[in-house]
């Protein structure tokens, strides 16, 4: 079993205890799959190591749910799973991921409806049915109705972030075959695309056959769509396509371009080649049949009079242009956070507390964090009102003097909630004692643009609040985002001095890259956060980077590039 499917077994079980109300193991169940979704190393992999023990290490798994991850890896289900899916037999996953349905709910719509899926609860809501059952209402149907459609829409794409420590392993696994010489995974992942279709990858050996064979004996493979020589096309266990081509090493860098794409970005090289009388394709460069350039990308780009691209860039979205005009930004690298501006502790709805995650940004990498729990108006929370937010403040005091964090800082923050009219619920006269003040939309996502537009606007107009955390509020394939006219707010943005933040957590990725570019253009100044609410979170900052190189951003667009000592100068 990969992580993916250890992970969900243990949230259908958090799902299922919920239904049965029982307490605390809900939880329990949910921070344990959690914890093995954010695994750099395959479980099976641990497990052959260091056995059912060294699973407890795993964050979040104590000794009773090892043993049932134990007999995922042995036998593919443990008893008590076996048991609570009997008394109700329906698609967890699948009705979860409906924007607004959970367990309770589930229950309910099992128990008197009989729903066991997405289908059936489609069929439910649209005669009318749901709306009739006790606490669910004309509202609730509406709003069933509408997660459902929007599920649609997302066709199947899944979040990449959220897979990318099973792809990497892949990887990792295909360039231990002891035939492969090269390995790498192309397509939109390399890209870093928000959501994915399918895995391509590509490999290079003189024995392709072999490479087949070892690919096709490997245990995630769910079925096989075809089969030849240098290429596989295959279904894996946790639903993704993948495809697997082998080409001889003179190609490998036309390969690797040809199939990183993106389509558009191909079709433009292809079109500058033939410009000079040449051809490109995923065998090479070629004048008449002279191979003239196909080992790495970097000489395809040169040959073509291109400086080399960054894969994040190849959308054809004027990257070409930039590249013969020697105009192509120096794009932040994966390195070069030093700072995280949005971090959530166990004051609210986070895992860990102020000085757990503290050292666990530190073993990270970082130098500082801020820290942003939410205030009062998120009641389901725990929200700060300002009497608490004074209170934790001194104890960030007693921590950065306990001596305890030698070259790391904590700072003083939070993520205000912003109202329906755009007013905060916190006074200025405590938001001017804080170092850092993101203010966030969490309610009345329906609002019209004119409406939420100038909400927005008048939150950066107050002198205290430094960032726009997660601006438009979207969650990727749950959530559609709020509708702002986004060059309003890149104007506003510059006028008053307001950071806008790139919440780098996986489905959250907001903004996007097209809003990025927008604010590279206007000079309005990003930071790059994890909006961490448990200690294993520091890691999404990554996908946050990539969103940023995606939308060209440079190391000066933002600011938690710099040391803590410069923030006061950067923000208000
Ligand atoms: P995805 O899988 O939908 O997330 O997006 P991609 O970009 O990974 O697309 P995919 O898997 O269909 O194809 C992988 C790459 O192969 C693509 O990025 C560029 C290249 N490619 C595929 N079809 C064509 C094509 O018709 N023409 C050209 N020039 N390149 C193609
Ligand atoms: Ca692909
Ligand atoms: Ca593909
Ligand atoms: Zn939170």
């Amino acid at each position: 079993m990969t992580n993916q499917e250890i992970a969900k077994v243990l949230f259908e079980m958090a799902a299922l205890y919920e239904m049965e109300g029982v307490l605390f193991k809900p939880r329990a169940y949910e921070k344990a799959a959690l914890g093995v979704e954010a695994l750099d190393m395959e479980a099976e992999e641990i497990y052959k190591k260091g056995g059912v023990k060294s699973l407890e290490e795993i964050s979040g798994v104590g000794k009773g749910i090892a043993y049932h991850i134990e007999a995922l890896l042995k036998k593919g289900s443990f008893a008590e799973y076996e048991r609570l899916k009997k008394k109700i037999p329906v698609n967890i996953s699948e009705l979860t991921a409906v924007e607004g349905v959970g367990p309770k709910m589930i229950k309910t719509l099992w128990q008197k409806l009989r729903v066991r899926n997405l289908a059936d609860l489609e069929k439910a809501a649209r005669v009318g049915k749901v709306k009739k059952l006790q606490h669910f209402g004309e509202k609730s149907e509406r709003k069933i109705l509408r997660g459902i459609e929007f599920l649609k829409k997302s066709g199947g794409r899944q979040v990449l972030g959220f897979l990318l420590p099973d792809v990497r392993n892949l990887e990792k696994i295909i360039r231990s075959f002891p035939e492969v010489e090269q390995a790498i995974v192309c397509g939109s992942i390399r890209r870093r695309k928000e959501t994915i279709g399918d895995i391509d990858i590509l490999a290079t050996s003189i024995k392709p056959e072999k490479v087949m064979e070892r690919f096709l004996g490997l245990p995630f493979i769910a079925h096989v769509y075809g089969r030849g020589v240098t290429k596989t096309n295959v279904k894996l266990k946790n639903g993704l396509d993948a495809d697997i081509r082998v080409v001889p090493k003179k190609s490998y860098g036309a390969a690797v371009n040809y199939f990183t794409g993106s389509k558009d970005h191909n079709i433009a090289l292809r079109e500058l080649a033939i410009k000079k009388g040449w051809k490109l394709n995923e065998y090479g460069l070629f004048r008449g049949k002279k191979l003239i350039a196909g080992r790495d990308e970097e000489e395809i780009y040169k040959a073509l009079g291109l400086r080399y691209i960054e894969p994040e860039m190849r959308e054809n979205t004027g990257e070409i242009k930039a590249a013969r005009a020697n105009k192509l930004p120096r794009l932040i690298g994966y390195g070069d956070l030093k700072g995280d501006l949005q971090v959530q502790t166990d004051w609210t709805d986070g895992e860990n507390s102020i000085e757990e995650m503290a050292r666990a940004a530190e073993n990270y990498g970082l130098d500082y964090i801020v820290i942003t729990d939410h205030t009062r108006s998120l009641a389901m929370t725990g929200g700060s009102d300002e009497k608490k937010l004074l209170k934790q403040m001194s104890e960030i005091d007693r921590l950065n003097r306990s001596g305890k964090f030698k070259n790391f800082k904590i700072l003083k923050g939070a993520e205000v909630n912003i109202g329906k009219d755009g007013l905060l619920d916190i006074d200025d006269k405590t938001l001017a004692k804080l170092d850092v003040v993101g203010a966030a939309v969490h309610s009345h996502f329906n609002l019209s643009r004119q409406e939420q537009t100038k909400r927005i606007i008048r939150v950066m107009e107050s002198p205290h609040v430094d960032i726009i955390f997660h601006l438009t509020g979207r969650i990727i394939n749950r959530r559609e985002p709020i509708d702002v006219d986004i060059g309003e707010i890149i104007k506003a943005a510059k006028r008053t001095g307001t950071i806008l933040e790139i919440d780098a957590y996986p489905d959250r990725l907001d903004i996007k890259d097209e809003y990025i570019r927008k604010c590279v253009e206007a000079g309005v100044k990003m930071s790059i956060d994890s909006d961490a609410h448990s200690k294993e979170h520091f890691k999404m900052l990554e996908h946050g980077i990539a969103q940023a190189r995606r939308g060209w951003a440079s190391s000066s667009d933002i600011i938690n590039t710099r040391p803590a000592g410069e923030l006061a100068r950067l923000l208000k």
